[in-house]
């Protein structure tokens, strides 16, 4: 089924400088990028998409490296991209992420872990339309 997810390249990899070599993993994986847009978080935006973390023990420290530095900001498309981009990214903590996987090559720790991924239909399009919505979109067939 043709899906759209939503992923965040966060701080840590924009600042290494690998949007391209990401974008490059995605393309080859045979995903779309149907919209982008770089920017910098606010504490406000970064509370907001997280929201569901908020009770979570790690929230501030997650909200704090969010708003770090600037994101890279895409929606992908393709067959099963929900599941195709998280096997892309592999384990959360790039201890546990298999080779080859986008945070086994960039990702420092848990915090600082190169990229976000939507988890299932119900979020990616929440999260879609957080950053987007419909008419930001550029389909591509
Ligand atoms: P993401 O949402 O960023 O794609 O990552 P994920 O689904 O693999 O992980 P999730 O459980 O949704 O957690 C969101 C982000 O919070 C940070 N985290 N830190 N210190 C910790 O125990 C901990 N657990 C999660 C990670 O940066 C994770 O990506
Ligand atoms: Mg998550």
């Amino acid at each position: 089924m043709t899906e759209r997810t939503l992923s965040i390249i966060k701080p840590d990899a924009v600042a290494k400088n690998v949007i391209g070599e990401i974008y490059s993993r995605f393309e080859k994986a045979g995903l779309q990028i149907v919209a982008a847009r770089m920017v910098q978080l606010s504490r406000a935006d970064a509370e907001g998409f997280y929201a569901v973390h908020k009770e979570r023990p790690f929230f501030n420290d997650l909200v704090e490296f969010m708003i770090s530095g600037p994101v890279m900001v895409q929606v992908l498309e393709g067959e099963g991209a929900i599941a195709k981009n998280r096997d892309l990214m592999g384990a959360t903590n790039p201890k546990d992420a298999a080779p080859g996987t986008i945070r086994a090559d960039f990702a420092d720790s848990i915090d600082a872990n190169a990229v976000h991924g939507s988890d299932a239909p119900e979020t990616a399009k929440v999260e879609i339309d957080y950053f987007f919505g419909e008419s930001g979109l550029c389909p591509r067939g």
